[in-house]
Protein backbone atom coordinates (compact mmCIF):
# COMPACT_ATOMS: atom_id res chain seq x y z
CA UNK A 1 0.00 0.00 0.00
CA UNK A 2 2.72 2.26 0.83
CA UNK A 3 3.48 2.48 -2.73
CA UNK A 4 0.85 4.95 -3.35
CA UNK A 5 2.81 7.53 -1.47
CA UNK A 6 4.24 10.67 -2.60
CA UNK A 7 7.90 12.10 -2.42
CA UNK A 8 7.42 15.02 0.29
CA UNK A 9 9.16 18.39 -0.26
CA UNK A 10 12.11 18.40 2.42
CA UNK A 11 12.64 21.28 4.84
CA UNK A 12 15.04 23.67 3.10
CA UNK A 13 16.68 24.42 6.09
CA UNK A 14 17.47 21.13 7.38
CA UNK A 15 18.49 20.69 4.13
CA UNK A 16 20.80 23.18 4.16
CA UNK A 17 21.91 21.87 7.58
CA UNK A 18 23.18 18.72 5.74
CA UNK A 19 24.82 20.52 2.96
CA UNK A 20 27.05 22.17 5.47
CA UNK A 21 28.06 19.52 7.16
CA UNK A 22 29.35 18.14 4.06
CA UNK A 23 31.10 21.52 2.97
CA UNK A 24 34.82 19.94 2.97
CA UNK A 25 35.58 24.16 3.37
CA UNK A 26 37.29 24.68 6.58
CA UNK A 27 36.73 28.79 5.96
CA UNK A 28 32.79 27.74 5.93
CA UNK A 29 30.13 29.52 8.10
CA UNK A 30 26.66 28.37 8.79
CA UNK A 31 24.21 31.02 9.00
CA UNK A 32 21.19 29.08 8.64
CA UNK A 33 19.29 26.71 11.46
CA UNK A 34 17.87 29.01 13.74
CA UNK A 35 20.15 27.23 16.58
CA UNK A 36 21.71 29.67 19.12
CA UNK A 37 25.33 29.38 18.93
CA UNK A 38 28.30 31.05 21.16
CA UNK A 39 31.51 32.77 20.17
CA UNK A 40 33.13 28.95 19.58
CA UNK A 41 30.52 28.26 17.57
CA UNK A 42 29.17 25.84 20.15
CA UNK A 43 25.19 25.55 21.41
CA UNK A 44 25.54 25.69 24.87
CA UNK A 45 23.57 23.69 27.23
CA UNK A 46 23.09 26.56 30.06
CA UNK A 47 24.44 26.72 33.32
CA UNK A 48 21.13 26.83 35.04
CA UNK A 49 19.82 23.66 32.79
CA UNK A 50 22.65 22.11 33.89
CA UNK A 51 22.10 22.71 37.60
CA UNK A 52 18.52 21.67 37.39
CA UNK A 53 19.43 18.12 35.91
CA UNK A 54 21.78 17.63 38.05
CA UNK A 55 19.37 18.24 41.09
CA UNK A 56 16.67 16.48 38.92
CA UNK A 57 19.24 13.42 38.72
CA UNK A 58 19.57 12.98 42.67
CA UNK A 59 15.97 14.15 43.22
CA UNK A 60 13.20 12.49 40.53
CA UNK A 61 11.89 9.06 42.12
CA UNK A 62 9.76 7.67 39.55
CA UNK A 63 9.22 8.25 35.68
CA UNK A 64 5.36 7.33 35.30
CA UNK A 65 2.65 9.20 33.41
CA UNK A 66 1.78 12.87 33.95
CA UNK A 67 -1.18 14.20 32.97
CA UNK A 68 -2.76 14.74 29.82
CA UNK A 69 -1.68 17.93 29.95
CA UNK A 70 1.59 17.70 31.42
CA UNK A 71 2.88 19.04 34.99
CA UNK A 72 -0.03 21.77 36.20
CA UNK A 73 3.36 23.39 37.53
CA UNK A 74 4.50 23.78 34.16
CA UNK A 75 1.62 25.08 33.17
CA UNK A 76 1.34 27.66 36.17
CA UNK A 77 4.99 28.72 35.43
CA UNK A 78 4.74 29.18 31.70
CA UNK A 79 1.59 31.21 31.91
CA UNK A 80 3.43 33.47 34.29
CA UNK A 81 6.52 33.89 32.28
CA UNK A 82 4.57 34.49 29.11
CA UNK A 83 1.34 36.36 30.60
CA UNK A 84 2.40 37.58 33.47
CA UNK A 85 -0.86 39.36 35.32
CA UNK A 86 -1.85 40.38 31.74
CA UNK A 87 -5.30 38.05 32.27
CA UNK A 88 -6.21 36.39 35.65
CA UNK A 89 -4.75 33.01 36.09
CA UNK A 90 -8.34 31.01 35.79
CA UNK A 91 -9.43 32.14 32.25
CA UNK A 92 -6.33 30.55 30.78
CA UNK A 93 -6.51 26.87 29.77
CA UNK A 94 -2.62 25.48 29.09
CA UNK A 95 -1.32 21.77 27.47
CA UNK A 96 2.59 20.88 27.62
CA UNK A 97 2.91 19.50 24.43
CA UNK A 98 6.28 18.54 21.67
CA UNK A 99 8.18 21.87 21.47
CA UNK A 100 6.56 25.01 19.74
CA UNK A 101 6.04 23.12 16.91
CA UNK A 102 3.44 20.39 18.78
CA UNK A 103 1.74 23.69 20.28
CA UNK A 104 1.41 25.06 17.04
CA UNK A 105 -0.17 21.99 15.75
CA UNK A 106 -1.95 21.53 18.19
CA UNK A 107 -3.30 24.83 18.19
CA UNK A 108 -4.18 24.51 15.15
CA UNK A 109 -6.42 21.17 15.77
CA UNK A 110 -8.27 23.15 18.40
CA UNK A 111 -8.63 25.80 15.57
CA UNK A 112 -10.60 22.94 12.95
CA UNK A 113 -12.22 21.28 15.46
CA UNK A 114 -13.98 24.45 16.77
CA UNK A 115 -14.33 25.79 13.02
CA UNK A 116 -13.65 22.94 10.31
CA UNK A 117 -13.97 26.55 7.76
CA UNK A 118 -11.98 28.39 9.60
CA UNK A 119 -8.96 30.33 7.53
CA UNK A 120 -5.70 30.88 9.07
CA UNK A 121 -4.02 34.10 7.59
CA UNK A 122 -0.20 33.55 7.89
CA UNK A 123 2.28 36.48 7.45
CA UNK A 124 4.10 36.53 3.93
CA UNK A 125 6.65 35.31 4.67
CA UNK A 126 6.64 33.33 7.79
CA UNK A 127 8.36 29.97 9.22
CA UNK A 128 7.74 27.80 6.51
CA UNK A 129 6.47 25.00 8.73
CA UNK A 130 3.40 26.86 9.65
CA UNK A 131 2.48 26.84 5.86
CA UNK A 132 3.51 23.48 5.33
CA UNK A 133 1.62 21.99 8.46
CA UNK A 134 -1.65 23.67 7.57
CA UNK A 135 -1.34 22.69 4.27
CA UNK A 136 -0.72 18.99 5.68
CA UNK A 137 -4.13 19.63 8.17
CA UNK A 138 -5.89 20.45 5.08
CA UNK A 139 -6.74 24.28 6.77
CA UNK A 140 -7.33 27.12 4.49
CA UNK A 141 -4.18 29.95 4.60
CA UNK A 142 -4.15 33.35 3.44
CA UNK A 143 -1.39 34.99 3.22
CA UNK A 144 -0.84 38.71 4.61
CA UNK A 145 1.48 41.45 3.70
CA UNK A 146 4.14 41.81 6.06
CA UNK A 147 7.94 42.63 4.63
CA UNK A 148 8.64 45.67 2.96
CA UNK A 149 11.36 44.62 0.29
CA UNK A 150 12.34 48.59 0.26
CA UNK A 151 12.93 49.20 4.12
CA UNK A 152 13.37 45.72 4.76
CA UNK A 153 10.97 46.44 8.05
CA UNK A 154 7.50 46.06 8.20
CA UNK A 155 4.80 46.33 5.60
CA UNK A 156 2.46 47.79 8.48
CA UNK A 157 -0.50 49.46 6.33
CA UNK A 158 -0.11 46.36 3.98
CA UNK A 159 -0.60 44.18 6.63
CA UNK A 160 -3.34 45.99 8.63
CA UNK A 161 -5.52 46.37 5.37
CA UNK A 162 -5.22 42.39 5.01
CA UNK A 163 -5.53 41.22 8.49
CA UNK A 164 -8.75 43.35 8.03
CA UNK A 165 -10.44 40.57 5.58
CA UNK A 166 -10.20 38.09 8.50
CA UNK A 167 -13.78 37.36 9.76
CA UNK A 168 -15.27 35.52 13.01
CA UNK A 169 -14.50 31.96 12.79
CA UNK A 170 -11.53 32.92 11.09
CA UNK A 171 -7.29 32.93 12.79
CA UNK A 172 -4.67 35.61 12.44
CA UNK A 173 -1.59 33.96 13.23
CA UNK A 174 0.99 36.09 14.61
CA UNK A 175 4.80 36.18 15.72
CA UNK A 176 4.86 37.41 19.39
CA UNK A 177 8.63 38.49 19.00
CA UNK A 178 11.57 38.24 16.71
CA UNK A 179 9.85 37.66 13.46
CA UNK A 180 11.04 34.66 11.91
CA UNK A 181 12.35 34.64 8.72
CA UNK A 182 12.29 38.40 8.62
CA UNK A 183 13.51 39.82 11.95
CA UNK A 184 11.21 43.00 11.34
CA UNK A 185 8.66 43.26 14.45
CA UNK A 186 5.84 45.70 15.01
CA UNK A 187 6.53 48.42 17.81
CA UNK A 188 3.52 48.87 20.10
CA UNK A 189 1.70 51.42 18.70
CA UNK A 190 1.26 49.32 15.99
CA UNK A 191 0.70 46.01 18.24
CA UNK A 192 -2.55 48.66 19.56
CA UNK A 193 -3.73 49.02 16.10
CA UNK A 194 -3.59 45.02 15.34
CA UNK A 195 -5.65 44.57 18.09
CA UNK A 196 -8.48 47.14 17.17
CA UNK A 197 -8.13 45.37 14.01
CA UNK A 198 -9.21 41.84 15.80
CA UNK A 199 -11.83 43.59 17.64
CA UNK A 200 -13.35 44.87 15.10
CA UNK A 201 -13.54 42.17 12.77
CA UNK A 202 -13.87 39.45 15.58
CA UNK A 203 -11.06 37.01 14.28
CA UNK A 204 -9.52 34.88 16.44
CA UNK A 205 -5.02 35.93 17.33
CA UNK A 206 -3.19 32.77 17.81
CA UNK A 207 0.22 34.05 18.54
CA UNK A 208 3.20 32.09 18.20
CA UNK A 209 6.25 32.59 20.53
CA UNK A 210 9.19 30.65 20.00
CA UNK A 211 12.32 33.70 21.21
CA UNK A 212 11.07 35.48 24.06
CA UNK A 213 13.79 36.48 25.51
CA UNK A 214 16.32 36.80 21.98
CA UNK A 215 15.12 40.42 21.69
CA UNK A 216 14.42 43.52 23.57
CA UNK A 217 14.18 41.22 26.91
CA UNK A 218 11.68 38.66 28.54
CA UNK A 219 8.94 41.39 29.49
CA UNK A 220 9.47 43.28 26.37
CA UNK A 221 9.37 40.19 24.02
CA UNK A 222 6.44 39.33 25.45
CA UNK A 223 4.35 42.74 26.05
CA UNK A 224 2.61 41.89 22.36
CA UNK A 225 1.40 38.89 23.37
CA UNK A 226 0.04 40.20 26.95
CA UNK A 227 -1.39 42.99 25.16
CA UNK A 228 -3.54 40.97 22.77
CA UNK A 229 -4.19 38.25 25.01
CA UNK A 230 -5.75 40.99 27.62
CA UNK A 231 -7.87 43.09 24.73
CA UNK A 232 -9.65 40.03 22.74
CA UNK A 233 -11.81 37.79 24.01
CA UNK A 234 -10.02 34.28 22.81
CA UNK A 235 -6.80 33.80 21.90
CA UNK A 236 -4.32 31.32 21.29
CA UNK A 237 -0.58 31.36 22.21
CA UNK A 238 2.14 28.84 21.12
CA UNK A 239 5.52 29.29 23.44
CA UNK A 240 8.21 27.13 22.33
CA UNK A 241 11.42 26.50 25.26
CA UNK A 242 13.74 25.61 22.74
CA UNK A 243 15.56 28.82 22.16
CA UNK A 244 15.09 30.76 25.76
CA UNK A 245 15.98 27.59 28.10
CA UNK A 246 18.49 25.94 24.88
CA UNK A 247 16.93 22.69 25.28
CA UNK A 248 15.56 22.10 21.67
CA UNK A 249 16.10 18.44 21.78
CA UNK A 250 14.33 17.94 24.83
CA UNK A 251 10.33 18.80 22.75
CA UNK A 252 9.06 21.68 25.34
CA UNK A 253 6.10 23.52 24.59
CA UNK A 254 3.20 24.91 25.95
CA UNK A 255 -0.29 25.39 23.98
CA UNK A 256 -2.32 28.31 26.18
CA UNK A 257 -5.96 29.07 25.23
CA UNK A 258 -7.49 32.31 26.49
CA UNK A 259 -10.66 33.17 27.03
CA UNK A 260 -13.35 35.14 29.11
CA UNK A 261 -14.38 33.24 31.80
CA UNK A 262 -13.96 29.94 33.86
CA UNK A 263 -16.88 27.89 32.12
CA UNK A 264 -15.07 28.54 28.74
CA UNK A 265 -11.54 27.81 30.16
CA UNK A 266 -13.45 24.53 31.44
CA UNK A 267 -14.22 22.86 27.87
CA UNK A 268 -10.82 24.66 26.48
CA UNK A 269 -8.56 22.42 28.96
CA UNK A 270 -11.06 19.48 28.17
CA UNK A 271 -10.24 19.88 24.51
CA UNK A 272 -6.86 20.54 24.71
CA UNK A 273 -6.12 17.24 26.91
CA UNK A 274 -7.82 15.54 24.14
CA UNK A 275 -5.97 16.67 21.47
CA UNK A 276 -2.96 15.77 23.06
CA UNK A 277 -4.90 12.15 23.62
CA UNK A 278 -5.37 11.59 20.28
CA UNK A 279 -2.17 12.78 19.17
CA UNK A 280 0.68 11.62 21.40
CA UNK A 281 -1.21 10.62 24.69
CA UNK A 282 1.32 12.52 26.99
CA UNK A 283 3.93 15.14 26.36
CA UNK A 284 7.28 15.05 27.16
CA UNK A 285 8.30 15.84 30.64
CA UNK A 286 11.59 16.29 30.86
CA UNK A 287 12.61 19.40 29.40
CA UNK A 288 9.44 20.84 30.61
CA UNK A 289 9.99 19.41 34.18
CA UNK A 290 13.59 21.52 34.21
CA UNK A 291 11.85 24.62 33.18
CA UNK A 292 9.53 24.24 35.98
CA UNK A 293 12.83 23.77 38.37
CA UNK A 294 14.27 26.84 36.72
CA UNK A 295 11.27 28.94 36.93
CA UNK A 296 10.67 28.40 40.83
CA UNK A 297 13.45 28.53 41.97
CA UNK A 298 15.23 31.95 43.00
CA UNK A 299 18.64 31.63 42.55
CA UNK A 300 18.14 29.05 38.88
CA UNK A 301 16.20 31.84 37.63
CA UNK A 302 18.05 34.51 38.41
CA UNK A 303 21.61 32.23 36.08
CA UNK A 304 18.99 31.56 33.82
CA UNK A 305 18.04 35.05 33.24
CA UNK A 306 21.31 35.95 33.37
CA UNK A 307 22.78 33.77 31.02
CA UNK A 308 20.16 34.48 28.49
CA UNK A 309 20.48 38.15 29.06
CA UNK A 310 24.37 37.77 27.80
CA UNK A 311 22.74 35.43 24.91
CA UNK A 312 20.59 38.40 23.99
CA UNK A 313 23.19 41.03 23.79
CA UNK A 314 25.55 39.12 22.24
CA UNK A 315 23.49 38.94 19.03
CA UNK A 316 22.69 42.48 19.30
CA UNK A 317 26.04 43.51 19.54
CA UNK A 318 26.69 41.16 16.57
CA UNK A 319 23.91 43.31 14.75
CA UNK A 320 25.47 46.80 15.27
CA UNK A 321 28.91 45.39 14.30
CA UNK A 322 27.80 43.84 11.12
CA UNK A 323 25.71 46.96 10.03
CA UNK A 324 28.35 49.34 10.96
CA UNK A 325 31.19 47.01 8.88
CA UNK A 326 28.62 46.76 5.91
CA UNK A 327 28.26 50.61 6.10
CA UNK A 328 31.79 50.98 6.14
CA UNK A 329 32.78 48.84 3.25
CA UNK A 330 29.86 49.84 1.11
CA UNK A 331 29.87 53.46 1.72
CA UNK A 332 25.72 53.45 2.24
CA UNK A 333 23.24 53.19 5.11
CA UNK A 334 21.44 50.68 3.35
CA UNK A 335 22.08 47.83 5.76
CA UNK A 336 20.95 49.88 8.67
CA UNK A 337 17.80 47.48 9.26
CA UNK A 338 20.13 44.58 10.59
CA UNK A 339 20.87 46.81 13.28
CA UNK A 340 16.79 47.70 14.02
CA UNK A 341 15.52 43.97 13.60
CA UNK A 342 15.52 41.96 16.37
CA UNK A 343 16.00 37.82 17.41
CA UNK A 344 18.10 35.74 15.13
CA UNK A 345 16.92 36.38 11.92
CA UNK A 346 17.10 39.34 9.34
CA UNK A 347 16.69 39.04 6.12
CA UNK A 348 18.60 40.72 3.59
CA UNK A 349 16.40 40.77 1.12
CA UNK A 350 18.30 39.69 -1.74
CA UNK A 351 17.50 37.02 -4.59
CA UNK A 352 17.90 33.17 -4.19
CA UNK A 353 21.01 33.58 -7.15
CA UNK A 354 23.28 36.39 -4.61
CA UNK A 355 22.67 33.87 -1.82
CA UNK A 356 23.67 30.58 -3.84
CA UNK A 357 26.55 32.96 -4.62
CA UNK A 358 27.78 33.73 -1.28
CA UNK A 359 27.46 29.77 -0.69
CA UNK A 360 29.31 28.86 -3.62
CA UNK A 361 31.97 31.57 -3.73
CA UNK A 362 32.51 31.80 0.16
CA UNK A 363 31.37 29.56 2.12
CA UNK A 364 28.38 31.16 3.40
CA UNK A 365 25.82 29.28 4.41
CA UNK A 366 21.99 31.21 4.90
CA UNK A 367 18.83 30.00 3.81
CA UNK A 368 17.89 30.91 0.53
CA UNK A 369 15.19 33.50 1.15
CA UNK A 370 18.14 35.31 2.12
CA UNK A 371 17.54 34.89 6.10
CA UNK A 372 20.54 34.58 7.81
CA UNK A 373 21.23 33.59 11.67
CA UNK A 374 23.07 36.40 13.94
CA UNK A 375 23.86 33.88 16.25
CA UNK A 376 25.75 32.18 13.73
CA UNK A 377 28.31 35.10 13.72
CA UNK A 378 31.66 35.88 16.03
CA UNK A 379 33.64 38.99 16.13
CA UNK A 380 35.81 37.65 13.38
CA UNK A 381 33.56 36.18 10.64
CA UNK A 382 31.10 39.68 10.73
CA UNK A 383 34.06 41.10 8.47
CA UNK A 384 34.09 38.05 6.37
CA UNK A 385 30.65 38.37 5.69
CA UNK A 386 30.28 41.93 5.18
CA UNK A 387 33.12 41.93 2.71
CA UNK A 388 31.32 38.70 1.18
CA UNK A 389 28.02 40.82 1.08
CA UNK A 390 29.63 43.78 -0.68
CA UNK A 391 31.77 41.76 -3.14
CA UNK A 392 29.04 39.84 -4.48
CA UNK A 393 26.57 43.34 -5.17
CA UNK A 394 23.98 42.97 -2.39
N1 LIG B 1 7.68 28.87 15.85
C1 LIG B 1 8.65 29.53 15.23
C2 LIG B 1 8.34 30.82 14.56
C3 LIG B 1 9.93 29.01 15.22
O1 LIG B 1 10.91 29.68 14.61
C4 LIG B 1 10.19 27.78 15.85
C5 LIG B 1 11.52 27.20 15.71
O2 LIG B 1 12.33 27.21 16.45
C6 LIG B 1 9.13 27.15 16.53
C7 LIG B 1 7.88 27.72 16.49
C8 LIG B 1 9.20 25.90 17.32
O3 LIG B 1 10.37 25.38 17.67
P1 LIG B 1 10.47 24.06 18.55
O4 LIG B 1 9.47 23.09 18.04
O5 LIG B 1 11.86 23.61 18.34
O6 LIG B 1 10.19 24.46 19.95
O1 LIG C 1 13.54 28.42 11.58
C1 LIG C 1 14.43 27.79 12.15
O2 LIG C 1 15.56 27.69 11.70
C2 LIG C 1 14.12 27.17 13.51
C3 LIG C 1 14.47 25.73 13.64
O3 LIG C 1 11.60 22.03 10.54
C4 LIG C 1 13.68 24.79 12.82
O4 LIG C 1 12.80 27.44 13.80
C5 LIG C 1 13.87 24.71 11.44
C6 LIG C 1 13.18 23.78 10.68
C7 LIG C 1 12.29 22.92 11.31
C8 LIG C 1 12.10 23.01 12.67
C9 LIG C 1 12.79 23.93 13.42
Amino acid sequence: MFETLKEQPADKILMLMQAYKEDPRDTKIDLGVGVYKDTSGNTPIMRAIKAAEGKLLETETTKAYTGLAGDPGFSDAMVNLVLGDAVPRDTVAAAATPGGTGAVRQGFDMIRSANPQARVFVSDPTWPNHLSILKHMGIEMVPYRYFDDETRGVAFDAMLEDIGKAKKGDVVLLHGCCHNPTGANLNMSQWKEVVASLQKTGATPMIDIAYQGFGDGLDADAAATRLVASSVPECLIAASCSKNFGIYRERTGLLMAVSQDASARKLNQGTLNYLNRQNFSFPPDHGARLVTMILSDDSLRADWMAELEEMRTLMLSLREQLASELQRLSGSDRFGFIAQHRGMFSRLGTTPEMVEKLRADHGIYMVGDSRLNIAGLNKNTVPILAKAIVDVGI
